[in-house]
């Protein structure tokens, strides 16, 4: 599974002051953590100041390139923010993400064209938000397609079927993992990844229903994942349950895990 370690969002009140404030110590700090939580990608988002974003996001790459050795998942929607944060960035980021929203689509494709760097396809269009696994499958289609055509290769890219809550619809989260089950049959070779956390909203308790969804999704074939890498008893679920669905040779990360001390909590 490659872990995006979410924690460096400006949603999050600390890390908007944090921002505001320009501390590099407390962005450095989330950083590290994450990165030595087992983060493969420290995602970055400043999505919350207009205007500012750009300025920013540039800021966090090099704060946080700073002290660790990971690339960063570009979070935003902004092609102006996206080339700032790129102008600084070290080594080959993750774009996250492409949709197939006209201006985004059309502004980030020539960013990401022929480069070797990973991409989110996030299954969103003008039309809104998909509700089905048709939706989902129709706007991955193009976005796949579009990409492939734009020289970006398979294996660098990660659809992402986009979560919904169940406390809005029922079937939202089977919706989710069907759409991520049709995507790996579709296009082999290609990677998924989402952010869970949604799947839970409006609900208590969240962290239990964000534990178990990431099982069954596992269980379809996610490999991606935006997450708290914090979260430990995540953390272990991902292990176990990557172990269950056959994706673990010889045990070898459960095991390396259990010696690690993860599951002793
Ligand atoms: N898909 C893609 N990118 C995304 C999302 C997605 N980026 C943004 C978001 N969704 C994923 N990132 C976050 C970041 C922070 C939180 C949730 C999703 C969050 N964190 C808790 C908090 O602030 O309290 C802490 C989590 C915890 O402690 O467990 O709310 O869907 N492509």
């Amino acid at each position: 599974m490659i872990i995006i370690g979410e924690l460096i969002n400006a949603s999050r009140k600390a890390i908007k002051a944090a921002i505001e404030a320009q501390d590099t110590a407390a962005i450095q700090q989330v950083a590290k953590d994450q990165a030595e939580a087992g983060a493969d990608y420290i995602d970055v988002n400043a999505g919350v100041f207009v205007g500012k974003e750009p300025e920013y996001l540039k800021w966090l790459v090099e704060t946080v390139q700073a002290v660790v050795d990971k690339p960063c998942a570009i979070d935003s929607p902004d092609p102006a923010a996206v080339e700032a944060a790129l102008s600084v960035h070290q080594g080959t980021p993750m774009i996250n993400s492409i949709s197939l929203e006209k201006e985004r689509y059309e502004r980030l494709m020539p960013i990401v064209a022929g480069t070797d760097m990973k991409v989110i396809a996030l299954c969103m269009s003008d039309k809104g938000m998909p509700r089905t696994v048709d939706d989902r499958m129709k706007i991955a289609d193009e976005l796949v397609g579009g990409l492939l055509k734009n020289n970006v290769k398979i294996e660098n890219i990660f659809v992402d079927p986009l979560v919904q809550p169940i406390s809005v619809e029922n079937n939202f989260g089977v919706e989710f993992i069907n759409a991520i089950e049709r995507i790996v049959a579709a296009y082999p070779g290609i990677h998924t990844a989402c952010g869970l956390s949604n799947i839970s909203y409006g609900l208590p308790a969240r962290k239990f229903l964000n534990q178990t969804f990431m099982t069954m999704a596992i269980a379809k074939g996610l490999d991606g994942a935006i997450i708290n890498p914090l979260d430990q008893r995540m953390m272990s679920n991902i292990i176990a349950a990557e172990a269950l669905a056959g994706k673990d040779n010889f045990c070898m990360n459960y095991l390396k895990a259990y010696r690690a001390g993860l599951f002793d909590s």
